[in-house]
């Protein structure tokens, strides 16, 4: 491979983008060794576990009821049209097969390569495929204690880390990724997990693209998988004329499109069901339903997608709460699926309590909050000739009105509003 390598080569042509954007609803799965835990998947990280004792998870790791197909089945059925499974997370734990390392799901009681699985069945249902990869890795004897490792505050930390070496773990890196982005055919994302050059703790410096050799692990991956869409978490932002494929905001939905050096970008949130990626059995902070379809329709109209999360068990099944979540998407995309894929943020502005997506000259209105038999459009008057309710077909009436004081309705209403008249109650649909 060439020594200097120009990032700005490795940017995805927009045209590779369009099945992303379009899709706009995926399926994020966090699964390993902390599902045992099943309390966060952080847990080896916060309750400072060593590692003799994070052993019996390895050990008692035999998710019999796993079947990837089942899986499958549920996110499709969600409307979901891609997923991501975490390869390999944090802990430093491979669902997959790897030849370089002892520390894999085919060494544990299960016996079997449970990303292959994955794979197929996903692929078989019509789903696009991404791996998210862990750049952390607090179980290789390469990487460095730092502040998001769990022997961060051990007694002589700075001993731990002598022998350890940076640049072995990113080439084991770069050798796991092209098993990953080899393997398996076609592989349509790939999620790296995540940076923080600015973390220093205690003398120990935090982690980004050096670290990781991200422009040589880019590289790579372009090679393999031209067609890969890579979000942005390698650290590689500053890198002079480098846009990542996609940004990822976490837990978080932003109030306007987001921009990279002054430019519109593509973008994911990405949330979870109860707070934590991994399964987590107490958790008692489960989204409803409302809140869920509307993550997803923040996401869309602001033209970005939602990668939505399920922790699957250590049995290998999903939650009953997270199934009863995936089935009220599934309801809600059959019947308003339309506003969602290939839609995207609409040229006019949503009034109080609403979300316009658009898609071509199809314009949706997402009511959050059902009004008092009136929704008045502003300067909308003459932008459209029907209007009807998306999950029946019904037809919604409506009024343009022509002067200041409008005399159908009595009250002041600005020149050019279109005010819709709908129903007293909301219809009766369990969701927005
Ligand atoms: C990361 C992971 O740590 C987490 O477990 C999960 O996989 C999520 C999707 O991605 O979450 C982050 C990423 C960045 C920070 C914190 C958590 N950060 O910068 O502090």
């Amino acid at each position: 491979m060439n020594e200097a390598i120009s990032v700005k080569d490795l940017v995805l042509a927009e045209d590779k983008k369009d099945w992303f954007v379009a899709d706009r609803f995926g399926m994020f799965i966090h699964w390993g060794l902390y599902a045992l835990g099943a309390r966060h998947e952080w847990l080896k990280n916060r309750e400072e576990i060593a590692p003799e004792d994070y052993e019996k998870y390895f050990e008692h790791f035999d998710p019999d009821l796993y079947d990837a197909r089942e899986w499958a089945r549920r996110a499709k059925q969600a409307g979901m049209k891609y997923a991501v499974l975490t390869s390999k997370h944090h802990e430093g734990f491979c669902l997959w097969d790897s030849q370089v390392t002892e520390y894999k799901a085919t060494n544990t009681p299960i016996g079997r390569d449970l990303l292959a699985e994955y794979v197929e069945a996903f692929r078989a249902e019509g789903l696009k495929i991404g791996f998210y990869y862990s750049l952390i890795d607090w179980h290789h004897p390469d990487f460095t204690i730092d502040v998001h490792h769990p022997q961060r505050n051990h007694p002589g930390v700075e001993q731990l880390n002598s022998g350890r070496d940076m640049t072995r773990y990113a080439a084991y890196m770069r050798d796991q990724v092209r098993e990953l982005l080899t393997n398996y055919g076609k592989i349509d994302i790939i999620w790296f997990d995540f940076s923080y050059p600015k973390r220093e703790y205690r003398g120990l410096p935090g982690k980004g693209h050096k670290d990781w050799e991200s422009d040589k692990l880019l590289a790579l991956v372009r090679e393999l998988q031209p067609g890969i869409m890579v979000n942005n978490r390698l650290d590689l932002l500053e890198e002079e004329g480098y846009l990542p494929d996609m940004t990822t905001p976490e837990q978080y939905t932003p109030r306007v499109a987001p921009t990279i050096k002054g430019q519109e970008v593509t973008w994911e949130a990405c949330h979870t069901f109860s707070g934590s990626w991994g399964y987590h059995r107490d958790e008692d902070t489960w989204k409803d339903p409302d809140q869920l379809i509307k993550l997803l329709v923040d996401s869309v109209s602001l033209g970005g997608n939602l990668l939505m999360n399920v922790g699957p068990t250590g049995r290998g099944t999903f939650d009953e709460r997270a199934n009863q979540a995936l089935e009220a998407y599934g309801e809600w995309m059959r019947l308003h699926g339309r506003s969602i894929y290939g839609a995207g943020v609409s040229e006019f502005e949503a009034p109080r309590d609403c979300r316009f997506t658009q898609r071509g000259d199809r314009l949706y209105l997402h009511i959050y909050s059902w009004p008092f038999r009136h929704i008045h459009l502003e300067g909308m008057a003459g932008t459209f000739d029907y209007a009807q309710f998306l999950h029946d077909a019904s037809e919604v009436h409506w009024l343009e009105s022509a002067e200041e004081v409008d005399s159908n309705v009595g009250v002041a209403v600005p020149k050019g509003t279109v005010t819709l008249e709908l129903p007293v109650k909301k219809p009766g649909v369990t969701v927005p």
